[in-house]
């Protein structure tokens, strides 16, 4: 038989057995005789390296090591799901459909929600291409090494396929996987992952596919978020599909014909079922089932009205308060912390609880050594809901704030009207420490390598004093501290140098500006063209913006008004840090846009959200993030949000993606013509 001939039939025979051993969970070939073919394969692609593609089952294992992970923009955003508590909420969820719909009952799928992490798996012509982490929603990490280590995820779609397909599902980490992994880990002295979902999570995002690669994860599947060449009309035809092209469905979905179905499968979910599944999940996942409901209910600006998540009560567990511990966060507010004597709960270790404030450690009346009722649902920090007082000795203390900052020995002050007390340290590292840790994190500049310990030791030497000072560290810097080798302190500061070229709204986000989340600083980006136009921008400027209240502008202000803030900005200015370009950089190009504004809304076939923005700024024209007024185009894909509709009220002109193309060709020529 041709090598290139023989090699294809292994390929599709490796695969067929994975699909038996993994999807299906019955093997028709023993462990021996399935080596033996990847034995073979390997050995016939070691000996012609030019016939090894991507796509082959050799290549699950062993990618290089990254130095950290790309961002992939998410074409159509994964959203997040509302949630529901109680079966009233159920209830009300499905009025609401019922008479956004006009419809006497609505059919639905109930699913199991997998406590995991979503992922979005991309399919061309059939083959796996690319994986990403869900990310904020907008922008994930390219983790496509790491998902191709899944054996259960099929690298080509069996029978009939679409031309793009974009599935999405959740990695998790089965319980027993997630035993012996803890069990392995403390026995090297390492610490140990607090729950299924935090192991999954770190393997996931390990930049050496091949430790990704040992610990076992798996995949279920529940969803498509883009299908080119193929319509679907119910969500449960989808889950079909889904499982006939290869893919792990979670085999305990039920189509319900109304709400009251819902209602008697949910019950059926008490927590000894729960507990004898081999992998966790944290609630049920109720689906309106068709499609074309799903799209005339729309989305809010977070979750589809379609869906909502119904989290399981929260679990108890009776313990004992031996501390209450105090630290000092990135504003300088101190909070209290409960130390508990360890209990299991909800799957995981509880040893602390939140504790908020001084005011409620009062109201509740908690006291060191106080046996108290901890109760934790799902991903939530666990917390203390009630004390025991009948259990107690007599031996049991208030607890009172320190009157001095335990990181800086600063005098420890509470403002009137506020429940906080704050460390009035100027140079707290408490606060730097944390600032520090929220600049790196992973929706602000996403500098792997850079965790709390690490920073602990920059501040304390005094070689960080701002985040502008990371972008000075050299390799000798690094090399002083303790443990880091030589390969660490190179990952850090590949890290830190590909920090620099993050959108600028992650940078924004990094400052940690009062009120000023990861959306926040998305919707400011869209609206100035760069760091330096928003610190100019007045309070009444920003206050026009929709979505910006008086609070966050005048935050906003407060910042940009501080000269030590301004500092640390010129700082990461002159380091390199994107900060949205010099506005003089458009000055030399033609800009046929400039002046105007444009909304883009629904999805583009042709290009990216952030490709399209990109090109109108190069032209000079300001992408806004809603429509207003002041807007002069709007551009409207597929599934166009409400954002038409305002643009329609406000008679504002609405191209469509053709048109748009055109007139981008145009706009282009005029460009160059003129230079
Ligand atoms: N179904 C998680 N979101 C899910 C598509 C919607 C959705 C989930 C789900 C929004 C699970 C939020 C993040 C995400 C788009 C993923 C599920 C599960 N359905 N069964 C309705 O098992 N954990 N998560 N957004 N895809």
């Amino acid at each position: 038989m041709e090598l290139r001939q023989r090699i294809e039939e292994l390929r599709r025979v490796i695969e067929h057995h994975n699909y038996c051993y993994y999807v299906l969970d019955a093997p028709e070939i023993t462990d021996a005789e399935y080596d033996a073919l990847m034995r073979e394969l390997q050995s016939l692609e070691e000996a012609h390296p030019e016939l090894i593609t991507p796509d082959s089952p050799t290549q699950r294992v062993g990618g290089e090591l990254l130095a950290a992970f790309a961002t992939v923009e998410h074409p159509v955003p994964l959203l997040s799901l509302a949630n529901a508590f109680t079966e009233e909420e159920l209830l009300h969820f499905d009025r609401r459909v019922r008479d956004l719909a006009g419809a006497e009952k609505v059919e639905y799928v109930l699913e199991l929600k997998i406590d995991g992490l979503a992922v979005a798996l991309t399919y061309e012509g059939g083959t796996f291409v690319r994986g990403a982490t869900r990310g904020d929603g907008y922008r994930g990490e390219d983790i496509t090494a790491n998902l191709k280590t899944i054996r259960s995820l099929p690298l080509h779609l069996r029978g009939e396929y679409p031309r793009v397909l974009e599935v999405r599902g959740e990695v998790f980490m089965p319980i027993e996987a997630y035993r012996s992994l803890n069990a392995a880990r403390e026995e090297r002295g390492e610490e140990p992952f607090a729950n299924p979902r935090n192991a999954a999570a770190g393997s996931v995002r390990q930049l050496e596919p091949r430790i990704a690669a040992s610990r076992s994860l798996d995949i279920f599947v529940y969803g498509i978020g883009i299908s080119r060449g193929r319509e679907f009309h119910t969500h449960s035809e989808a889950l079909a599909y889904l499982q006939g092209a290869g893919f792990k469905v979670n085999r305990h979905y039920v189509l319900c014909q109304d709400i009251g179905e819902v209602l008697a499968a949910v019950r059926q979910w008490d927590p000894q079922r729960r507990r004898d599944l081999p992998y966790g999940i944290d609630g049920l996942v109720v689906k309106v089932n068709s499609l074309a409901l799903q799209e005339r209910l729309g989305t809010t600006a977070k979750s589809p009205r379609w869906a909502i998540a119904y989290k399981f009560p929260a679990e108890q567990m009776v313990t004992t308060v031996k501390d209450i511990i105090v630290s000092v966060g990135r504003t300088g507010v101190l909070t209290p912390t409960a130390v508990l004597e360890p209990v299991r709960l909800a799957g995981s270790t509880v040893g602390r609880a939140g504790l908020h404030n001084l005011d409620y450690i009062r109201e509740k009346d908690i006291r060191l050594g106080d046996q108290v009722i901890v109760q934790k649902a799902g991903d939530v920090i666990p917390e203390v809901v009630a004390v025991l007082p009948e259990r107690r000795t007599g031996k049991e203390r208030e607890f009172e704030m320190p009157g001095r900052c335990p990181a800086c020995g600063a005098e420890v002050v509470r403002l009137p009207g506020e429940a906080a007390y704050r460390c009035t340290g100027l140079a707290c590292p408490a606060q730097l420490q944390e600032s520090l840790f929220h600049f790196a994190s992973r929706d602000a500049m996403a500098i792997d390598g850079l965790g709390p310990s690490l920073i602990k030791q920059l501040v304390k030497r005094g070689l960080v004093k701002s985040p502008a000072d990371l972008y000075r560290l050299t390799r000798d810097d690094l090399l002083g501290l303790e443990r880091m080798g030589e390969k660490s302190a190179a990952n850090l500061l590949t890290a830190i140098e590909a920090s620099k070229d993050k959108p600028w709204d992650r940078l924004l986000f990094g400052l940690g500006i009062r009120f000023v989340g990861s959306r926040v600083a998305r919707i400011l980006a869209d609206h100035f063209p760069n760091l330096q136009a928003l610190m100019a921008a007045g309070e009444e400027e920003l206050k026009a913006i929709p979505e910006i209240g008086p609070k966050v502008a005048a935050s906003i202000r407060r910042f940009f008004a501080e000269p030590q803030n301004q500092l640390v900005i010129k700082g990461l200015e002159e380091a390199g840090v994107n900060s949205g370009g010099k506005e003089e950089q458009g000055e030399t190009r033609s800009q046929p846009l400039a002046g105007k504004a444009f909304v883009l809304t629904g999805t583009l076939a042709g290009f990216t959200r952030s490709e399209a923005k990109e090109l109108l700024e190069g032209l000079g024209a300001q992408v806004q993030g809603s429509v207003s007024a002041k807007t002069d185009y709007v551009v409207v894909g597929a599934n166009p949000g409400s954002k038409l509709d305002k643009a329609r009220e406000l008679g504002i002109p609405v191209l469509t993606e053709e048109e748009f193309e055109v007139m981008l060709a145009e706009w282009q020529s005029f460009g160059t013509s003129r230079l």
